[in-house]
Formats: C-alpha cells, sequence, structure tokens
C-alpha cells in the first residue's frame, strides 16, 4: 500500500489491554470496519461478523488446545468507531508478530477480541455454528466471556 494511501487513514493510539494483566501502547492506522459493514451492507438478520485466523493453535499455543484461532464480534462493536482494520503500526506497516497482513483493532475491547493474521471475514445470524459456538476461540477454549468492554 503506498504511503499516499496509507496517510489517509485513520489512527488510534490507545493503552491496550490483555485479560492475562498486560498491556502496551501503540498506534494503529488502517480501515474503519464500519467501512467493510457499510460496503457489505449485511442482512438485517447478521448480528455479528467472525474473523478467521491463520494460527492453529495446537501448533502455537499447545495445553492442549485445538483450532484455528477466530473471534466473532457483535456489528454493534464493529460498527463503532473505535473498530478498525489495522494495516499500519507506529507508523510503519503492520509487523507480522502483531498480525499482518491484517489484524482488527478494537480500542473498546480486551486484547483476545482483536485478531490478528486474519484470513477471511464472514457475517452470520448465529455463532453458535461455529467453533465450539461460544463466540471466539479464548471463550471456547478458555471460557473467556464473549463481549469484553472496557
Ligand atoms: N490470530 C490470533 N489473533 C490474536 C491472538 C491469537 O492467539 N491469534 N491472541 C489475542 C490476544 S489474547 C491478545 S492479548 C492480542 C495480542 O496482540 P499483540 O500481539 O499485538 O500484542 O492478540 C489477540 N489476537
Ligand atoms: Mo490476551
Amino acid at each position: 500500500m503506498s504511503p499516499a494511501v496509507l496517510a489517509r487513514f485513520p489512527r488510534y493510539g490507545r493503552l491496550f489491554d490483555c485479560i492475562q494483566g498486560w498491556n502496551g501502547i501503540a498506534e494503529w492506522g488502517g480501515v474503519p470496519l464500519s467501512a467493510l459493514v457499510d460496503l457489505v451492507r449485511p442482512s438485517s438478520s447478521a448480528t455479528h461478523l467472525i474473523c478467521y485466523a491463520m494460527d492453529d493453535k495446537a501448533l502455537t499455543e499447545g495445553h492442549g488446545r485445538f483450532g484455528y484461532f477466530y473471534e466473532a464480534i457483535p456489528l454493534e462493536v464493529a460498527r463503532a468507531p473505535q473498530a478498525l482494520l489495522a494495516m499500519e503500526m507506529n507508523g510503519a506497516p503492520l509487523p507480522i508478530e502483531h498480525g499482518a497482513p491484517l489484524r482488527l483493532r478494537l480500542e473498546n475491547q480486551l486484547g483476545y477480541k482483536m485478531v490478528k493474521w486474519i484470513k477471511a471475514i464472514e457475517f452470520v445470524d448465529d455463532v453458535g455454528g461455529i467453533g465450539m459456538g461460544q463466540g471466539g476461540y479464548r471463550e471456547d477454549q478458555l471460557h473467556y466471556g464473549n463481549v469484553p468492554g472496557i
């Protein structure tokens, strides 16, 4: 993506919180997720969008976990101004360790909702049939809450 195009993206900097207690600060650039929702015009029955990631947690996390990382994002969270499809971090292209080529930034949610290494996005009207049905990988495997607002 050219610097001129990147320069037009909104940028957000905010304290980032993981549920495990660590945090960090960065500045992110990208496309508002609401722009994608507007473009797709999901049917009125759609409640969430699912971000599917490239990482197989059996390989990257162990502890007996399995399956590809994903998270379900309620459409009202996706439409919020704090929701970004990020391609840039601290003024440079998004690095692989932080989710290149594309990651979610949801500045009003805990870290585990911010899917890195996105490979596909799907709009659904029920999260029950996705993964183990709890609304996300961390919810399925660790019983985290599925709308962790901060
Ligand atoms: N694809 C994918 N995205 C993910 C995760 C993951 O394991 N796989 N972990 C989540 C969790 S629990 C946190 S706290 C943040 C960490 O983001 P960072 O590596 O940019 O700090 O990524 C989130 N996104
Ligand atoms: Mo996390």
